[in-house]
């Protein structure tokens, strides 16, 4: 098989390529990045003479033609995917979430080949937490920021051509991940890393906003599932009962890390800021037989820690300008 995987030097894409070589050595893989800010050729460094870097653009028609051509099955993790970025400055993430799936989507149906659009579970907004409902694929999609708007329209998107033109492609939505090589900005690796440098964490307002956690390596367990066995046209949630106040979490990282359990800083919270997340993943677990490997967050989280400390070779060059931003925001 020969597969094309975009945002391949980004967090989940990367993780996705090392699983992907590690236990499908027949599969030819050729990522497309942009090396944005938030992709890094280091992260494909330790299979770097397994895998095909092209540096390009998912909006560039030319190129995108040419490697679906050359491609089976093209699976999509390219985007903008900072909420708190989409917040400052919106247009990448139409540019790249929305233009740049069109035109995958019109390269995949020129040349008929096998898509699988990477999603998240922000599209459906969120959850009240008293609410005992989880998402669905039957939720109406309810999208609250730039980042989950222009993810629900690049959704909307793969639906119409899969009506319209007959695409084989099937759609994942996700909750919020977590492991190695996730980008500063984000929650976890941004307080473990704060940790580390000897500054307090930093939780938005109240600190009880619920994420539904999972391990990447879970994560992408799914995506390959539905790659080889989904049902063409399908949307499926991936999610791993992994419901978690950000409170929690930081007295989890500062218990962790050795550090007491009230170490941390409430900051200014995120305009708009999405209350709870949580997904119902019957439909992978029952129709595709998918299972999470990890079932303890503590595990995951004790072991993405001790990423984080050994790596920090990967993370500093990331983090000054990460938190001169932050700072901006008075976050
Ligand atoms: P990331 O920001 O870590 O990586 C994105 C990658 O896409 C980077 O390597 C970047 O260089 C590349 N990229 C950005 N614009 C591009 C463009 N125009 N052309 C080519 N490459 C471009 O993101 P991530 O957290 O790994 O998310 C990957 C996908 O998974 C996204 O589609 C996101 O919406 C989705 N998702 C993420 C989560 C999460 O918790 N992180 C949860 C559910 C779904
Ligand atoms: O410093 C922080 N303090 C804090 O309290 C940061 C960076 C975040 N937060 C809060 C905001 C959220 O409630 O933590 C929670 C998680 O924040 P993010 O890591 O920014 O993730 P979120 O906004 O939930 O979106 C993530 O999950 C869904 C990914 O970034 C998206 O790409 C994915 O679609």
């Amino acid at each position: 098989m020969r597969l094309l995987v975009t945002g391949g030097a980004g967090f989940i894409g990367s993780n996705f390529v090392h699983q992907t070589v590690r236990e499908r050595p027949e599969v030819e893989v050729t990522v497309l990045d942009a090396l944005t800010y938030a992709g890094d050729r280091a992260s494909l460094a330790p299979v770097a003479d397994r895998v095909r870097l092209v540096e390009g653009d998912v909006a560039d028609a030319e190129l995108v033609d040419r490697l679906v051509a050359d491609a089976d099955v093209v699976v999509h993790f390219a985007a903008e995917s900072h909420n708190d970025n989409s917040l400052s400055n919106p247009w990448p993430f139409v540019q790249t979430n929305v233009v740049g799936t069109y035109t995958l989507l019109e390269a995949v149906r020129r040349h008929e080949r096998r898509y699988h659009h990477i999603s998240t579970d922000e599209v459906y907004g969120d959850l009240e937490l008293d609410d005992p409902a989880k998402f669905t694929p039957e939720t109406p999609y309810n999208p609250s920021s730039p980042y989950s708007s222009t993810k629900a329209a690049s959704d909307l998107l793969v639906r119409a051509w899969v009506r319209s033109f007959g695409v084989q492609a099937t759609i994942s939505n996700c909750s919020n991940n977590y492991g190695p090589y996730q980008h500063v900005e984000k929650f976890i690796p941004r307080q473990i890393t704060n940790v580390i440098d000897g500054v307090r964490p930093k939780l938005y307002g109240t600190g009880e906003n619920v994420r539904d956690w999972i391990h990447v390596e879970d994560h992408n367990s799914a995506v390959w599932a539905i790659v080889d066995r989904g049902r063409i046209g399908e949307t499926y949630l991936i999610g791993a009962d992994g419901e978690m106040n950000n409170k929690d979490v930081v007295e989890l990282i500062l218990e962790l890390m050795g550090q007491p359990a009230d170490a941390y800083d409430h900051v200014n919270d995120r305009p708009g800021h999405d209350m709870r997340y949580a997904i119902d993943a019957t439909r992978l677990r029952d129709e595709l037989g998918w299972e999470p490997r990890y079932r303890g967050f503590r595990d995951g989280l004790a072991a993405t820690i001790d990423w984080y400390r050994a790596n920090e070779a990967w993370w500093r060059p990331q983090k000054d300008a990460t938190e001169a931003k932050y700072a901006q925001l008075g976050r």
